[in-house]
């Protein structure tokens, strides 16, 4: 009765999940002190998928002792042989990609095919990528031996899950860090997986800790005073919090938060590909994405044709279950977030831009959100202004390039932007005058480890990526 859901091709026999989950401290699963859980649904059936340990502040000074103990002969391994382990998680995370992408798409409600894709080769790749460094830190850049920062406290999303995680754990562990890392409570299972899979690697024990639990436990954590350093992926209101919190102590911060991004389309652009790209940008991963293409800024001498295009390629797009290999756009992740998503949503249609969706039946139960066009939006709308965190595209048209970036950097958000254009020169001259810290050109959520990621003004500090995310966890 558990999983009593119509198995799709890619059945969730594929993956075997426990009925219940403990916390993950110290090389060995455990529930909380006080007992507490919670659980996780399905977001595709509304059906319970496990219970999972609420971790409180006593099972985070647990974690974080444990930690402690680690980072002693953790950090003093030689590069090489944290590297061993690293590149080992990698392979397993390949080897049992077929499991964790279903179990992320049960967890989280996105298409199995963007789980199988995206969210699990890159998360190998990031491991991949950070194997390479751990023997090379005296080649980095930060003069001959610069040294791990010690405990990092990483609460991550729930938009990519096991992708954040391996953002987060890849960089701290390669350049030796010990790690609690605090899940999302609405996907807290692929990361007790990658527990099992630091076990399977042989991982000495207290090197990494999951945590699972919510809001409170993950301000438990970052308050901790046997924290050295705090790496966050969420929400600007709470990235704002936790850097009241850290203000003042010695822990070193990262804050990866929202986005607005634009997505400019010039006259030149090939219209196709951009099309391609804008339903890409913004629907990908049902628009829960941080550095989505949630504004499109079209050149007025072009907005008809590809505002034709793009609603008979969104009228193809095939809403439903996440784990149907056919599905485009899957479940969102929470009834939290589809009410967030629906009130702005109305609120663009109160404020006077018009609102288009393509016909699509979406299933009785779930949580589920129509791809959503809206067009004569204007700056001041709130759909212009806020993160939707949804399948919401708000629809702006420019006449000149000035014109383009001017609006493009009218957000409190610097995360990322897109460009479409024929001519390299405009590329150029466009990426150098947006406030962004990714900008795609005739491309969009495009993503590679070595690449730095991050954002300008309120999206956050600090990068993720390349060289340039190992200063997040060392002292240079
Ligand atoms: O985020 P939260 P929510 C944006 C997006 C979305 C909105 C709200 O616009 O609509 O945020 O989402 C933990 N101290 N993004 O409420 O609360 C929480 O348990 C420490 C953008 O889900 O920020 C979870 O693990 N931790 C974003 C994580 O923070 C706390 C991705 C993120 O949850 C905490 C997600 C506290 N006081 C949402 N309160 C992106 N940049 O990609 C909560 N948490």
């Amino acid at each position: 009765p558990l999983f009593a859901y119509a198995p799709a091709p890619e059945s969730r026999s594929v993956v075997d999940i426990a009925p219940r989950y403990g916390l993950y401290i110290d090389g060995e699963f455990r529930e909380a002190a006080d007992g507490q859980v919670f659980k996780t649904v399905s977001p595709s059936s509304e059906e319970v998928l496990s219970e999972v340990a609420q971790g409180g502040e006593e099972d985070v000074d647990a974690a974080v002792a444990a930690a402690r103990r680690a980072f002693g002969p953790w950090s003093a391994l030689p590069g090489a042989e944290r590297a061993k382990y690293l590149f080992r998680i990698a392979r397993i995370l390949q080897e049992r990609s077929r499991e964790l992408a279903v179990l992320e798409s049960l967890d989280n409600g996105k298409p199995i095919r963007e789980s199988r894709d995206a969210d699990l080769p890159l998360a190998a790749a990031y491991f991949f990528h950070y194997a390479g460094w751990a023997d090379k830190l005296a080649h980095a850049g930060y003069g001959p031996d610069p040294r791990p920062l010690g405990v990092a406290a990483q609460v991550i999303p729930w938009n990519f899950p096991l992708l954040m995680l391996s953002w987060k754990i890849a960089p701290a562990l390669a350049t030796g860090n010990t790690v609690v890392l605090k899940p999302a409570e609405t996907t807290p299972l692929s990361a007790l997986f990658f527990a099992d899979i630091c076990r399977q690697a042989g991982l000495p024990r207290g090197v990494v800790n999951i945590v699972t639990g919510d809001g409170s436990t993950g301000a438990a954590l970052v308050a901790h005073p046997g924290v050295d350093k705090v790496a966050f992926t969420g929400s600007t209101e709470v990235g704002k919090a936790i850097a009241r919190t850290v203000a003042g102590t010695r822990k070193k911060l990262t804050l990866e938060l929202g986005g607005k991004a634009a997505n400019i389309v010039y006259d030149d652009a090939p219209l196709d590909q951009a099309v391609e790209g804008i339903v890409n940008g913004i629907f990908f991963n049902q628009g829960h994405v941080c550095c989505a293409g949630s504004r499109l800024l079209v050149q007025e001498s072009v907005a008809e044709e590809v505002l034709d295009a793009l609603r008979r390629r969104m009228a193809t797009l095939r809403v439903g279950d996440p784990l149907d290999k056919n599905t485009d756009v899957g479940a969102v992740n929470s009834r939290e977030q589809l009410d967030r998503i629906t009130a702005l949503a109305d609120a663009g249609e109160a404020e006077g831009a018009e609102r288009w969706s393509p016909a699509c039946d979406l299933p009785s139960t779930g949580y589920w959100f129509a791809p959503t066009l809206f067009t004569g939006v204007t700056q001041a709308h709130r759909i212009a202004r806020e993160e939707i965190f949804g399948p919401v595209l708000s629809v702006l048209t420019f006449r000149t390039p000035a014109e383009a970036v001017e609006k493009a950097n009218n957000t409190p958000y610097g995360l990322s932007a897109g460009i479409w254009t024929e001519k390299g020169s405009r590329i150029l001259w466009t990426a150098d005058q947006l406030r962004a810290g990714v900008v795609w050109a005739n491309t969009f959520n495009k993503f590679d480890p070595a690449s730095p990621f991050g954002g300008y003004k309120e999206s956050g500090h600090g990068r993720e990526g390349g060289r340039h995310g190992l200063e997040a966890y060392l002292d240079v």
